[in-house]
Protein backbone atom coordinates (compact mmCIF):
# COMPACT_ATOMS: atom_id res chain seq x y z
CA UNK A 1 0.00 0.00 0.00
CA UNK A 2 1.34 3.31 -0.65
CA UNK A 3 2.36 5.15 2.47
CA UNK A 4 2.55 8.91 2.70
CA UNK A 5 3.87 11.58 5.46
CA UNK A 6 2.74 14.95 6.51
CA UNK A 7 5.11 16.56 4.62
CA UNK A 8 4.54 14.44 0.96
CA UNK A 9 0.55 15.18 1.31
CA UNK A 10 -1.02 16.28 -1.16
CA UNK A 11 -4.71 15.60 -1.78
CA UNK A 12 -4.63 14.46 -5.32
CA UNK A 13 -2.20 12.14 -4.50
CA UNK A 14 -4.83 10.69 -2.66
CA UNK A 15 -7.13 10.72 -5.08
CA UNK A 16 -5.39 8.85 -7.63
CA UNK A 17 -4.40 6.26 -5.64
CA UNK A 18 -8.12 5.49 -4.35
CA UNK A 19 -9.76 5.50 -8.15
CA UNK A 20 -6.85 4.32 -10.38
CA UNK A 21 -4.56 2.57 -8.32
CA UNK A 22 -4.43 0.40 -4.70
CA UNK A 23 -7.90 1.67 -3.70
CA UNK A 24 -6.24 2.33 -0.18
CA UNK A 25 -3.64 4.53 1.08
CA UNK A 26 -1.71 5.05 4.21
CA UNK A 27 -0.75 8.58 5.97
CA UNK A 28 1.62 8.38 8.86
CA UNK A 29 1.97 9.71 12.17
CA UNK A 30 -1.28 11.69 11.49
CA UNK A 31 -1.92 11.75 15.58
CA UNK A 32 0.27 12.21 18.37
CA UNK A 33 0.98 9.71 20.60
CA UNK A 34 -0.09 11.02 23.60
CA UNK A 35 -3.81 11.98 22.47
CA UNK A 36 -4.26 8.25 20.84
CA UNK A 37 -3.05 6.66 24.30
CA UNK A 38 -5.56 8.68 25.85
CA UNK A 39 -8.14 7.36 23.27
CA UNK A 40 -7.29 3.93 23.53
CA UNK A 41 -7.91 4.07 27.49
CA UNK A 42 -10.66 5.89 27.46
CA UNK A 43 -12.18 2.88 24.22
CA UNK A 44 -10.57 -0.22 26.11
CA UNK A 45 -12.82 0.54 29.15
CA UNK A 46 -15.68 1.33 27.31
CA UNK A 47 -15.24 -2.07 25.45
CA UNK A 48 -14.61 -4.36 28.19
CA UNK A 49 -17.97 -6.23 28.53
CA UNK A 50 -19.46 -8.81 26.01
CA UNK A 51 -22.20 -7.26 24.62
CA UNK A 52 -23.72 -7.24 21.27
CA UNK A 53 -23.17 -3.48 20.50
CA UNK A 54 -24.11 -3.95 16.46
CA UNK A 55 -21.65 -4.76 14.25
CA UNK A 56 -22.07 -6.29 10.77
CA UNK A 57 -20.17 -8.54 7.98
CA UNK A 58 -19.93 -11.41 11.11
CA UNK A 59 -19.45 -14.63 9.94
CA UNK A 60 -20.65 -16.67 13.21
CA UNK A 61 -23.16 -16.10 16.33
CA UNK A 62 -20.20 -15.42 18.83
CA UNK A 63 -18.72 -13.04 16.88
CA UNK A 64 -20.92 -10.16 17.07
CA UNK A 65 -19.90 -10.50 20.96
CA UNK A 66 -16.18 -10.51 19.49
CA UNK A 67 -16.46 -7.25 17.43
CA UNK A 68 -17.44 -4.30 19.98
CA UNK A 69 -18.82 -0.99 18.95
CA UNK A 70 -19.25 2.53 20.15
CA UNK A 71 -21.19 4.13 17.78
CA UNK A 72 -20.82 8.13 17.29
CA UNK A 73 -23.48 9.89 19.63
CA UNK A 74 -21.51 7.75 22.84
CA UNK A 75 -18.68 8.91 21.38
CA UNK A 76 -19.41 12.72 21.27
CA UNK A 77 -20.74 11.46 25.15
CA UNK A 78 -17.33 9.72 26.15
CA UNK A 79 -14.98 12.84 24.97
CA UNK A 80 -16.04 15.41 22.04
CA UNK A 81 -11.75 14.84 21.22
CA UNK A 82 -12.64 11.63 19.37
CA UNK A 83 -15.11 12.53 17.17
CA UNK A 84 -13.04 15.40 16.04
CA UNK A 85 -9.83 13.22 14.95
CA UNK A 86 -12.20 13.29 11.80
CA UNK A 87 -11.77 17.15 11.59
CA UNK A 88 -7.43 16.64 11.15
CA UNK A 89 -7.14 18.66 7.47
CA UNK A 90 -5.02 15.83 5.72
CA UNK A 91 -8.15 13.54 5.90
CA UNK A 92 -10.91 16.67 5.57
CA UNK A 93 -9.28 17.89 2.58
CA UNK A 94 -8.40 14.50 1.17
CA UNK A 95 -12.33 13.71 0.70
CA UNK A 96 -13.30 17.33 -0.13
CA UNK A 97 -11.52 15.96 -3.24
CA UNK A 98 -12.78 12.75 -3.47
CA UNK A 99 -16.11 13.24 -2.68
CA UNK A 100 -16.81 16.78 -3.25
CA UNK A 101 -16.73 20.01 -0.71
CA UNK A 102 -19.38 19.70 0.53
CA UNK A 103 -18.92 15.58 1.70
CA UNK A 104 -20.45 14.35 4.78
CA UNK A 105 -20.13 11.50 7.36
CA UNK A 106 -22.13 8.94 6.99
CA UNK A 107 -20.83 6.73 9.85
CA UNK A 108 -18.67 6.78 12.79
CA UNK A 109 -17.66 4.30 15.36
CA UNK A 110 -14.47 2.45 17.41
CA UNK A 111 -14.18 -1.34 16.21
CA UNK A 112 -12.47 -3.46 19.23
CA UNK A 113 -12.14 -6.97 17.58
CA UNK A 114 -11.18 -9.43 20.73
CA UNK A 115 -9.16 -12.28 20.94
CA UNK A 116 -10.33 -15.48 19.33
CA UNK A 117 -12.57 -12.88 16.67
CA UNK A 118 -13.27 -14.82 13.24
CA UNK A 119 -13.47 -12.19 10.87
CA UNK A 120 -15.52 -10.56 8.57
CA UNK A 121 -16.75 -11.98 5.35
CA UNK A 122 -15.55 -9.66 2.47
CA UNK A 123 -17.67 -7.21 1.27
CA UNK A 124 -18.00 -3.60 0.25
CA UNK A 125 -19.28 -0.66 2.16
CA UNK A 126 -22.70 1.43 1.58
CA UNK A 127 -24.11 2.50 -0.26
CA UNK A 128 -22.77 -0.86 -2.48
CA UNK A 129 -23.18 -2.84 0.56
CA UNK A 130 -25.97 -4.69 -0.54
CA UNK A 131 -24.59 -4.73 -4.64
CA UNK A 132 -25.54 -8.72 -4.87
CA UNK A 133 -29.22 -7.02 -5.24
CA UNK A 134 -27.50 -4.68 -8.01
CA UNK A 135 -31.06 -4.84 -9.46
CA UNK A 136 -31.92 -2.52 -6.74
CA UNK A 137 -29.31 -0.04 -7.91
CA UNK A 138 -29.52 2.27 -11.29
CA UNK A 139 -28.74 1.15 -14.67
CA UNK A 140 -24.76 0.77 -15.47
CA UNK A 141 -24.21 1.83 -11.66
CA UNK A 142 -20.20 1.62 -11.69
CA UNK A 143 -17.25 2.73 -9.75
CA UNK A 144 -16.18 5.81 -12.30
CA UNK A 145 -17.14 8.51 -9.22
CA UNK A 146 -16.76 7.38 -5.75
CA UNK A 147 -19.88 7.45 -3.93
CA UNK A 148 -17.76 6.43 -0.40
CA UNK A 149 -14.61 6.65 1.27
CA UNK A 150 -13.71 5.14 4.47
CA UNK A 151 -11.40 6.17 7.25
CA UNK A 152 -9.65 3.62 9.85
CA UNK A 153 -7.74 5.16 12.56
CA UNK A 154 -5.55 3.55 14.33
CA UNK A 155 -5.70 3.55 17.81
CA UNK A 156 -3.96 -0.13 18.18
CA UNK A 157 -1.02 -1.20 16.02
CA UNK A 158 -2.57 -3.08 13.19
CA UNK A 159 -0.53 -6.12 12.79
CA UNK A 160 -1.30 -9.68 10.10
CA UNK A 161 -1.74 -11.33 13.40
CA UNK A 162 -4.54 -9.00 15.59
CA UNK A 163 -6.40 -8.69 12.97
CA UNK A 164 -5.51 -5.95 10.21
CA UNK A 165 -8.46 -5.38 7.85
CA UNK A 166 -7.10 -7.31 4.02
CA UNK A 167 -8.26 -5.33 0.95
CA UNK A 168 -7.73 -6.61 -2.80
CA UNK A 169 -5.66 -4.17 -4.78
CA UNK A 170 -7.46 -2.76 -7.71
CA UNK A 171 -10.57 -4.18 -6.98
CA UNK A 172 -12.49 -1.05 -6.52
CA UNK A 173 -12.60 -0.71 -10.55
CA UNK A 174 -14.94 -3.36 -11.05
CA UNK A 175 -17.45 -2.85 -9.34
CA UNK A 176 -18.85 -5.83 -7.40
CA UNK A 177 -19.62 -7.56 -4.44
CA UNK A 178 -17.22 -10.51 -4.02
CA UNK A 179 -18.35 -14.18 -3.92
CA UNK A 180 -16.60 -17.13 -3.39
CA UNK A 181 -14.35 -17.45 -6.68
CA UNK A 182 -13.00 -14.59 -6.39
CA UNK A 183 -10.04 -15.78 -4.36
CA UNK A 184 -10.02 -12.65 -2.02
CA UNK A 185 -7.81 -14.50 0.58
CA UNK A 186 -5.08 -14.98 -2.21
CA UNK A 187 -5.30 -11.56 -3.57
CA UNK A 188 -5.80 -8.84 -0.39
CA UNK A 189 -3.11 -7.00 1.26
CA UNK A 190 -3.15 -6.08 4.79
CA UNK A 191 -3.68 -2.63 6.29
CA UNK A 192 -0.83 -3.05 8.87
CA UNK A 193 0.19 0.14 10.64
CA UNK A 194 0.73 1.94 14.25
CA UNK A 195 -1.14 3.88 16.32
CA UNK A 196 -1.65 7.60 15.01
CA UNK A 197 -1.25 6.20 11.59
CA UNK A 198 -4.71 6.99 9.00
CA UNK A 199 -5.86 4.68 6.17
CA UNK A 200 -8.21 5.86 3.66
CA UNK A 201 -9.98 3.69 0.90
CA UNK A 202 -12.41 3.66 -1.40
CA UNK A 203 -15.31 1.04 -0.20
CA UNK A 204 -16.05 -0.58 -3.44
CA UNK A 205 -12.61 -1.85 -3.28
CA UNK A 206 -13.42 -5.56 -1.51
CA UNK A 207 -12.54 -5.76 1.84
CA UNK A 208 -12.69 -6.87 5.29
CA UNK A 209 -11.28 -6.98 9.04
CA UNK A 210 -9.24 -10.39 9.94
CA UNK A 211 -9.31 -12.85 12.52
CA UNK A 212 -7.50 -11.71 15.68
CA UNK A 213 -5.33 -14.46 16.46
CA UNK A 214 -3.65 -12.49 19.24
CA UNK A 215 -3.88 -12.18 22.87
CA UNK A 216 -5.03 -8.86 22.77
CA UNK A 217 -7.88 -6.51 21.57
CA UNK A 218 -7.42 -4.41 17.81
CA UNK A 219 -9.01 -0.70 18.59
CA UNK A 220 -9.23 1.29 15.40
CA UNK A 221 -12.22 3.86 14.67
CA UNK A 222 -14.40 3.53 11.45
CA UNK A 223 -15.26 6.27 9.62
CA UNK A 224 -17.61 6.69 6.21
CA UNK A 225 -18.03 9.53 4.08
CA UNK A 226 -20.18 10.01 1.60
CA UNK A 227 -20.92 12.64 -1.32
CA UNK A 228 -23.62 15.11 0.32
CA UNK A 229 -26.70 13.57 -1.26
CA UNK A 230 -26.41 9.84 -0.30
CA UNK A 231 -28.74 9.45 2.85
CA UNK A 232 -26.02 8.66 5.81
CA UNK A 233 -26.00 4.67 7.27
CA UNK A 234 -26.85 6.25 10.63
CA UNK A 235 -28.76 9.10 12.28
CA UNK A 236 -25.90 10.91 13.68
CA UNK A 237 -27.91 13.86 15.02
CA UNK A 238 -29.88 11.22 17.02
CA UNK A 239 -29.58 11.79 20.88
CA UNK A 240 -26.84 14.20 20.38
CA UNK A 241 -26.26 16.64 23.25
CA UNK A 242 -28.08 19.92 22.00
CA UNK A 243 -24.74 21.64 23.95
CA UNK A 244 -22.54 20.14 21.40
CA UNK A 245 -24.12 20.96 18.43
CA UNK A 246 -24.41 24.19 19.37
CA UNK A 247 -21.01 24.54 19.89
CA UNK A 248 -19.67 22.70 17.36
CA UNK A 249 -17.25 23.92 14.69
CA UNK A 250 -18.02 24.84 11.13
CA UNK A 251 -16.22 21.22 9.91
CA UNK A 252 -18.41 18.70 12.08
CA UNK A 253 -21.14 20.65 11.15
CA UNK A 254 -20.96 19.96 7.41
CA UNK A 255 -19.95 16.03 8.34
CA UNK A 256 -23.33 16.12 10.31
CA UNK A 257 -25.35 17.76 7.10
CA UNK A 258 -26.50 20.67 8.58
CA UNK A 259 -24.80 22.67 5.53
CA UNK A 260 -27.05 20.25 3.24
CA UNK A 261 -30.84 20.23 4.92
CA UNK A 262 -33.86 18.59 2.83
CA UNK A 263 -32.49 20.09 -0.65
CA UNK A 264 -36.26 21.39 -1.09
CA UNK A 265 -34.98 24.74 -2.88
CA UNK A 266 -32.05 24.95 -4.87
CA UNK A 267 -28.87 26.19 -2.13
CA UNK A 268 -28.73 29.28 -4.74
CA UNK A 269 -31.14 30.99 -7.62
CA UNK A 270 -29.97 29.50 -11.14
CA UNK A 271 -28.39 31.85 -13.33
CA UNK A 272 -30.55 34.25 -15.10
O1 LIG B 1 -12.44 -3.41 11.22
C1 LIG B 1 -11.98 -3.53 10.09
O2 LIG B 1 -10.81 -3.90 9.89
C2 LIG B 1 -12.82 -3.24 8.88
C3 LIG B 1 -14.26 -2.99 9.21
C4 LIG B 1 -15.16 -2.92 8.02
O3 LIG B 1 -14.76 -3.02 6.90
C5 LIG B 1 -16.62 -2.69 8.21
O4 LIG B 1 -17.11 -2.83 9.33
O5 LIG B 1 -17.31 -2.38 7.22
FE1 LIG C 1 -16.24 -2.44 5.42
Amino acid sequence: MKTITRDEFSPSIVVEELMDGAGAIMLKDVFSQERIERIAQTLEAETDEAIDTGSHFNQNDQDPLLQRRVWFTRLVELDPDIASLVEEPMIFQSMQAFLGKEFVMGSMCASRIMPGYGGQEPHIDYPYWDFYRNETFPTRTNSSFPLNAQAIILIDEFTEENGATALAPGSQKDLRYPDKNDDFFGKCIRLTGKPGDVVLFFGAAWHCAMPNQSEAGRIGILVEFLPKFVTPIEDLMKDLDANYLKDTTPEMQQLLGMKYPWPSTPPHPPLQ
